[in-house]
């Protein structure tokens, strides 16, 4: 059941948002005509190579770098120690901005090339410049470090033992924050008058970024002007622009940051890394634009990966089956430094969503940051809410097992009721608007639930094994309201900016402060404006992406471009419409009050033969001959906007798999996902987003994993290693959606770039243990390979 995309063509305007057109960014990205940052070629361009530490936890005891400055074609090589020497640009940290929104941190320093101390492989020790990329690389080969090496630690319960190694002096125990969310003395309470109570040692592994388009940037230096141009892969160029003036002494006013075409990010690439900032202070040091691109094999050892928890947690429940209490407690892998914004995914975006769908009346989380070394951990692939929703959907499960009700019931039984919105849990925060019975019941009927155990019951007579999980996930995105941020301590607002400007002729830009790599920006956003003007949707350009093009912007994250970037736009739109209402009114000699506008049209009321399209005022606002009195001329519009909440996505996904208990090997017989994303923008866009999404979320149920050995060496370091799965390992999948708008954004709209892999992976381990209840298997860790799975049933093996 897939969507058929339609040509806007045959879209009426009065239809357009809604509607399932194809994305305009496709002919370009299809055929190889969209510019990524790796295809710029600059005029005398110089190129970058960094020398990264081969050991994952070592001293540093000298740097030697003759050899490779006196290679061909090098022009230089450079250690920490030039960052800081006076004839060498300066005036920056050149330490890399740590953790953001936790105010109570271990925030340790963070060279952006290490001085004397390595804490994972892949740490930057010394960047090499040559003529061309061969040259660099083959240099950078030739620094000869000399390494200390000293013992590692990658897991972060090891971390925090206290016989393990300390990656930083500053941080004892290898802890960077100790955390706490919700009430622990009324959750005690709650479970010592508990009927029965279950609980759950779950592994969250790490996984590993995997974008098709490896992290890039360009920086071109222009001595002249003092300005400095950096093209770059980034999901957030404003933040990036703001951040990278401090580290590298650049003034933000003459550093410029433009994303072209992004490969992927799925959040891995809004943490600000060293490399970008390196490229951008070699380029003013040599006054020559100056390329970077990393090699798969760096992507793998240096951008950001996520999840990395251990956590214990326990659910109380009373003898009816009404849960009543939950209490975690995880131990959350941050990697060697605190990346940006990494503190806050084991905290705010995991901790306040530990109430899932249900109405839990006392809970308790508490989160140990651990420092260890791996890379720096940070948002990639929904961030600290898909742990949230694994956790509770796996305990649930288990929960209604241990009582004997069907998990289908069980659940039902304690989500928050439809009457409840806007529901306070008890983890700060307010769920803005929600119906989870719907998804769940039109979820039930497409997997013929009422059928399937006894459908179950006859395959395991026949010696086959199949089972159904559930997931019914809830995700806090669109994040936004700045004031929320504040109190939780954050150095940025959360709010999103755009400009809607007429031009003479009567089209139209429309800028926004987001930044897309891959979610359609182009055609949704010029949906929204194209309905709010009522102009056609082919008059309507989008520009992100770019800031000296757009005055602000924080970027795109956490599924917030369409509920925050698209209300703004709404807002930028209306103020257009409100301006040109004036001029219309003026120039067709009628009260502004008595104008009406309805689909790109002025008219008089009760005169609909006098009137003038939004494209004629347009046009009259440029040429300014005849406008209202204190009326400036031109028709354009600027807006900030800044939500009251975040938006509360919600549904059920739910897997139907068989096991072979002989091979270990799962397979799918149906998937299906019901998301409620508010009102949809575009049904197709919407559909593909859940679709990438799940594709993520099973490959971190089956496949995907870090695996670090002893010594913090990364063995899942290639391609080959690292099992990304593939469209054959990818189960067909029927998508469904119910509609519940969201109240406090003008489109309605919640979030849906990060629903299914929020969603996934704990729909297909519950169903992987259903099939094998009957071996006892009460879990497998993921990735669920055959040899685990295999392990689980003959040799007892079983995880939680
Ligand atoms: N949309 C819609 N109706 C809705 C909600 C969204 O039509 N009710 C549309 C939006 O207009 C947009 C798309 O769906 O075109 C996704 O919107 P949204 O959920 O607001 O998410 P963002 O655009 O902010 O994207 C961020 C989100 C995140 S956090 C990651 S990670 C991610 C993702 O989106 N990375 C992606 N999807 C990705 N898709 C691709 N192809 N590549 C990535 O790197």
């Amino acid at each position: 059941m897939s969507i058929e995309s339609l040509d806007p063509d045959e879209v009426t305007a009065a239809d357009i948002l809604g509607s399932a057109i194809e994305r305009r960014e496709d002919p370009a990205l299809i055929t190889g005509d969209a510019e990524y940052t790796d295809d710029i070629q600059l005029a005398d361009m110089a190129h970058m190579s960094v020398v990264r530490s081969r050991y994952g936890h070592a001293r540093i005891e000298g740097v030697d770098t003759s050899e490779a400055e006196e290679m061909s074609g090098v022009i230089g090589v450079y250690t920490h120690d030039d960052l800081h020497r006076e004839d060498t640009p300066g005036g920056g940290s050149f330490e890399l901005p740590t953790g953001w929104l936790l105010p109570s941190l271990n925030n340790v320093s963070h060279p952006i090339l290490a001085k004397d101390h390595v804490r994972y492989q892949g740490d930057a020790i010394a960047v090499v410049v040559a003529e061309d990329r061969y040259q660099a690389a083959d240099a950078a080969k030739a620094v000869d470090v000399d390494y200390d090496r000293l013992d590692a630690v990658t897991n972060p319960d090891e971390a925090l033992d206290e016989d393990a190694p300390e990656l930083h002096d500053d941080a004892e125990s290898n802890v960077a924050f100790d955390w706490e969310i919700g009430d622990e003395e009324r959750t005690a309470e709650a479970f010592e008058s508990a009927a029965h109570t279950t609980s759950i040692d779950i592994t969250n592994q790490l996984v590993i970024p995997n974008a098709m388009e490896p992290r890039a940037a360009v920086a071109d230096y222009s001595p002249g002007t003092d300005e400095l141009d950096v093209f770059m892969t980034t999901q957030n160029p404003h933040l990036h622009r703001l951040l990278m003036s401090g580290v590298i002494g650049h003034p933000e006013h003459k550093l410029s940051i433009t994303a072209p075409e992004v490969g992927g990010g799925f959040g891995s690439k809004i943490h600000h890394y060293g490399d970008e900032a390196l490229v951008s202070w070699c380029s003013k040091l040599l006054e020559r634009p100056i390329k970077w691109t990393a090699t798969r094999s760096e992507t793998y050892l240096t951008d950001a990966p996520g999840r990395g928890h251990e956590t214990n947690a326990e659910i109380a429940m009373n003898d009816e089956g009404d849960v009543i209490g939950l209490r975690v407690d995880t131990r959350a892998n941050l990697g060697a430094y605190l990346s940006t914004f990494a503190p806050a995914v084991p905290t705010y975006l995991y901790g306040t969503l530990l109430s899932g769908q249900y109405d839990i009346p006392a809970i308790y989380g508490h989160v140990t940051g651990a420092f260890t070394n791996v890379p720096p951990v940070d948002a990639y692939r929904g961030a600290g809410r898909p742990e949230a929703s694994f956790l509770v959907e796996r305990l649930m499960n288990r929960a209604a097992n241990e009582i004997g009700m069907d998990p289908v019931e069980f659940r039902k039984r304690n989500f928050v009721p439809d009457d409840a919105f806007p529901y306070e849990t008890e983890v700060a925060v307010v769920y803005d608007s929600g119906e989870y019975e719907k998804p769940m019941n039109e979820a039930l009927d497409l997997l013929d639930y009422e059928n399937f155990r006894e459908r179950q019951q006859e395959a395991r007579e026949e010696g086959r094994y199949i089972g159904i999980g559930f997931s019914c996930y809830i995700e806090a995105c669109g994040l936004a309201p700045s004031e929320l941020a504040g109190q939780l301590g954050a150095q940025a607002g959360l709010w999103e900016s755009s400009v809607v400007r007429f031009h003479p002729s009567g089209t139209v830009t429309a800028f926004c402060g987001t930044s897309g790599h891959g979610q359609g920006h182009s055609t949704t956003y010029a949906q929204i404006v194209a309905n709010e003007l009522g102009v056609d949707y082919d008059d309507v350009e989008i520009v992100e992406g770019d800031t000296d093009e757009i005055p602000h912007g924080m970027g795109t994250y956490g599924s917030r471009s369409a509920a925050v970037g698209g209300s703004s736009l709404v807002m930028s739109a209306r103020k257009v419409v409100d301006k040109a209402k004036e001029i219309a009114a003026h120039q067709l000699e009628a009260d502004p009050e008595d104008i009406e506008f309805a689909e790109g049209e002025f008219t008089v009321a009760g005169a609909p033969e006098r009137g003038m399209t939004i494209q004629e005022v347009a046009t009259q606002s440029y040429l300014a001959h005849d406008m209202p009195e204190d009326t400036e001329p031109g028709l354009e519009a600027t807006s900030f906007y800044d939500p009251d909440n975040f938006v509360f996505p919600f549904g059920t996904h739910a897997a139907i798999v068989e096991v072979d208990p002989e091979t270990g090997e799962i397979s799918f017989e149906k998937y299906v996902a019901v998301d409620d994303v508010g009102n949809q923008i575009n049904p197709k866009i919407v559909e593909g987003q859940v679709h990438g999404g799940i594709a993520q979320g099973v490959g971190q149920a089956l496949y995907e994993g870090a695996e670090y050995d002893d010594n913090g060496t990364l063995v899942t370091g290639s391609l080959q290693d690292y099992a990304v799965p593939k469209a054959e390992h990818i189960p067909e999948m029927t998508t469904e959606s119910t509609v519940t708008p969201s109240p406090h954004n003008p489109l309605g709209v919640k979030g849906v770039g990060e629903a299914g892999t929020i969603a996934a992976p704990q729909a297909v381990v519950n169903a992987v243990t259903d099939a094998l209840e009957p071996f006892g298997v009460e879990g497998v860790e993921m990735p669920m390979t055959p040899e685990r799975v295999w392990k689980a049933v003959n040799e007892g093996a079983t995880a939680d």
